[in-house]
């Protein structure tokens, strides 16, 4: 009798995580020699830079070091959001299609300054 593995769902998750740290790989290689990366960093509590330009149609890597807490960054106009965990590269890929603002807020408290750490991507045509 063929019975049905009761670490098959469990083989089954373990093979799609490995597949999306490759898929991941593969992304930052291509950063590498692609997008243009430009680099952030968080601290209590503000982004800096915290106004960043960009083009319309210009795909571009936001590298964002944070250098104190692992502050967030949520970006609700994408509908997403990150942590940004001290020690580690997190990177952003933003391909903005049309000129417009894109807004960013910390959103893990942080401390009395919490609410003035925001930021904001400037998209022109
Ligand atoms: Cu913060």
């Amino acid at each position: 009798m063929n019975r049905a593995n009761p670490n098959r769902r469990r083989v089954l998750q373990g093979a799609m995580v490995a597949v999306g740290a490759v898929t991941l790989r593969a992304a930052i290689a291509q950063s590498e020699g692609g997008p243009r990366v430009i680099e952030m960093t968080a601290r209590r509590f503000a982004y800096e830079p915290n106004e960043i330009a960009l083009k319309a149609g210009e795909p571009v890597v936001i590298a964002i070091r944070s250098l104190d807490f692992v502050h967030g960054m949520n970006l609700p106009d994408l509908g997403m959001r990150l942590d940004l965990v001290p020690g580690r590269v997190t990177r952003l890929n933003l391909h903005p299609k049309a000129a417009g603002a894109i807004d960013f807020v910390c959103d893990n408290f942080c401390g009395d300054g919490h609410e003035e750490m925001h930021g904001r991507f400037v998209v022109t045509a």
